[in-house]
């Protein structure tokens, strides 16, 4: 039965049925009984079935479930991922573009019957607490019970998201997804932003096909708010609440894989919890942001879930996304250990299952796979978590209304050039900063790993329009927002020796860095003025308890601002701007080589 009046919804679903001949169409509610009934269905499908989910150990991990993907369909596909604006200019040199009609006209074909002898599940959810300002609505067809499943984890699935909609607004986002034949040569991941539509086939993982995610909340969104004044980016929130009581509110953007969620989840060194330090989680990969009626910049987490990498996630790393992970939730591309019918993934703990499945589906002995080179689990496994697990979850989760952020902070995975921390001069100086990310390149998209790739804001995958537009919007905010604008802060927790050895211990020891730029915030620590930016002066960063790691050595390497990698750096920036963007059709804003030009002369000083 339909769960809205709404005739938008009603008749774009009519479409989408006739076009793609499912057998049934089933509205999903988001009952319990329903979300029962789907999890009794999709795992009584035979072994071999691709679309076959495992319920796993039901004593030891309560209401999960288990799922491989195909080989071929393990990660993001960016060469395959398209905004088909009108224009070729209005997707930009970052985006491949197709335009609307003849993206239209390949895929109708594609889609054409592609649901006969299926079943079409209709998806109402919500991105945002339902009836936050900040909130919008999509609506997600698909032909896969895995899909419906991860959404309810991810998203505010079911009947209540349509409550705000009303029977004619057409303010919802149109998503089509179909795993179709999974056939990698037929995968598309196409965004017409212009439409608020989506459209997806050929794949069945993550953030090819959770349409709420990547696609909805930030290619679609970052389109939604320049046109509408606001902000949808690649970001964590986190609040640090100090031992006054006080909460301070962060974003930080990192590319993926390169640590959102474990900043998000981060426990703090004994020293700071004696004092009475606590981080809470408000997101760990997504963040939309508007400025509030008192001026500030306020961030809501669209999601209600975490859909974050398995492998480095253990008791020590990040125990708090260790919890998140004990119930009702969903394993992806992981091993299992045949032993209790539980999961494992490289550095859960130093005892691989001597009886285990790899992710492809092998039974193997794990000690020995891994000596010879193999991955148990695939490195950008997957578990997806509901949000309330979290222990460390903020009491603002569900606040309507967003937590009003002070600090910004970018980074990325770089073994040299850029120091563990340094805060930008002003707003502008930070916009330059974060068009200047780049970072190695990790198994989250397909493609080399370890590859330095320019990252603008850790967005480049996910701008759903005209990068340099984009860097304009990022200005025009910081206009908006004038003196109530969050400081800006570039991190790397990356650095290297020479021997490839990581010298911050990072994780929970990240808390110092917050720590300093909680204070820079407030204007209670002083800073070196340099060519690149403030950076901390001797000293500042505490470094109790890990001295013997730490040591002033150690420190001042990490805080080096090296001239000539730095010229190097910034002659690659002048090449990236001139030939990746303005030769490729992106407006650069005349401020961000002003700021260019600005470092470029305080290094030959
Ligand atoms: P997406 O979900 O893909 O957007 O990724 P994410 O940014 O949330 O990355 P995540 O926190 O899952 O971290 C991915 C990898 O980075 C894991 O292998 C972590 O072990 C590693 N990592 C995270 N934080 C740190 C750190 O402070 N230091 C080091 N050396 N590695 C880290
Ligand atoms: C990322 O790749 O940045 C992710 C995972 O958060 S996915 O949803 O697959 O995009
Ligand atoms: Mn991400």
């Amino acid at each position: 039965m339909a769960l809205t009046n709404n005739k938008n919804v009603l008749a774009w679903v009519d479409e989408m049925v006739a076009l793609t001949k499912p057998d049934k169409v089933v509205w999903i509610d988001g009952s319990k009984e329903q979300l029962d009934a789907l999890t009794a269905e999709v795992t009584a499908f035979p072994d071999g079935d691709p679309n076959k989910m495992y319920e796993l150990n039901q004593d030891k991990l309560p209401g999960c479930l288990y799922h491989r993907t195909l080989p071929n369909d393990v990660a993001r596909v960016e060469d395959r991922t398209f905004i088909c604006t009108s224009t070729k200019e209005a997707a930009g040199p970052t985006n491949n573009w197709m335009a609307p009609d003849e993206m239209k006209a390949m895929l109708t074909p594609l889609y054409d019957g592609v649901m006969k002898g299926r079943t079409m599940y209709v998806i109402p959810y919500s991105m945002g607490p339902i009836g936050s300002p900040l909130a919008k609505v999509g609506v997600e067809l698909t032909d896969s019970i895995y899909v419906v499943l991860n959404m309810n984890i991810m998203t505010r699935m079911g009947a209540a998201a349509f409550e705000n909609l009303g029977d004619t607004s057409d303010d919802f986002v149109r998503g089509l997804h179909s795993k179709a034949d999974v056939d990698p040569e037929k995968r598309y991941i196409v965004h017409f932003p212009e439409e608020n539509t989506i459209w997806s086939i050929n794949s069945a993982y993550g953030g090819n096909v959770l349409l709420g995610k990547k696609c909805f909340a930030l290619r679609i969104a970052s389109f939604q708010g320049k046109n509408e004044g606001w902000m949808a980016e690649h970001m964590l929130i986190l609040g640090v609440q100090k031992p006054n009581g006080e909460t301070k509110y962060i974003t930080a953007a990192f590319p993926s894989a390169c640590g959102k969620t474990n900043l998000a989840m981060l426990i703090p060194p004994e020293g700071y919890q004696k004092d009475g330090y606590k981080v809470f989680t408000v997101g760990d990969d997504i963040a939309w942001m508007k400025p509030g009626k008192d001026g500030r910049l306020y961030a809501i987490n669209p999601e209600n879930g975490f859909f974050g990498v398995a492998p480095g996630t253990n008791e020590k790393s990040n125990p708090n996304a260790l919890a998140c992970t004990r119930k009702n939730t969903i394993f992806t591309n992981v091993a299992l250990n045949n032993e209790d019918n539980t999961v494992w993934w490289e550095k859960l703990d130093k005892n691989p299952p001597v009886d285990a499945t790899e992710w492809k589906g092998a039974k193997v002995n794990g000690p020995e796979f891994i000596a010879e080179g193999g991955n148990l689990a695939h490195p950008n496994s997957r578990f997806t978590a509901p949000a309330e697990n979290c222990p460390c979850i903020s009491p603002e989760f569900n606040n309507p209304e967003g937590v009003p952020i002070d600090a910004i902070i970018f980074g990325g995975r770089r073994a040299s050039t850029t120091p563990l921390v340094y805060q930008s001069f002003d707003w502008t100086h930070g916009t330059y900063i974060g068009s200047a990310v780049s970072s190695e390149t990790t198994a989250a998209a397909t493609g080399a790993v370890g590859v330095l790739r320019h990252d603008p804001m850790a967005m480049k995958p996910f701008i759903g329009y005209n990068v340099g537009d984009y860097w304009a919007h990022w200005l025009e905010m910081g206009e908006k927002l004038g003196d109530k604008a969050p400081k800006i802060f570039n991190v790397n927790w990356f650095k290297q020796d020479e021997e490839g050895n990581f010298i911050w211990p990072g994780f929970g020891d990240n808390m110092r860095v917050l720590d300093w730029i909680i204070k820079r915030c407030e204007g209670t620590v002083d800073a070196e003025e340099t060519a690149i930016g403030y950076l901390p002066k001797k000293g500042d960063i505490n470094v109790e308890g890990i001295e013997d790691e730490v040591t002033p050595e150690i420190m001042d390497k990490l805080l080096a601002v090296d001239k000539d990698l730095w010229t190097k750096e910034i002659a690659e920036m002048r090449r990236y701007y001139n030939d990746d963007i303005a030769a490729k059709g992106g407006k650069i804003p005349a401020a961000l080589y002003a700021e260019l030009d600005k470092i470029e002369a305080n290094l030959n000083k």
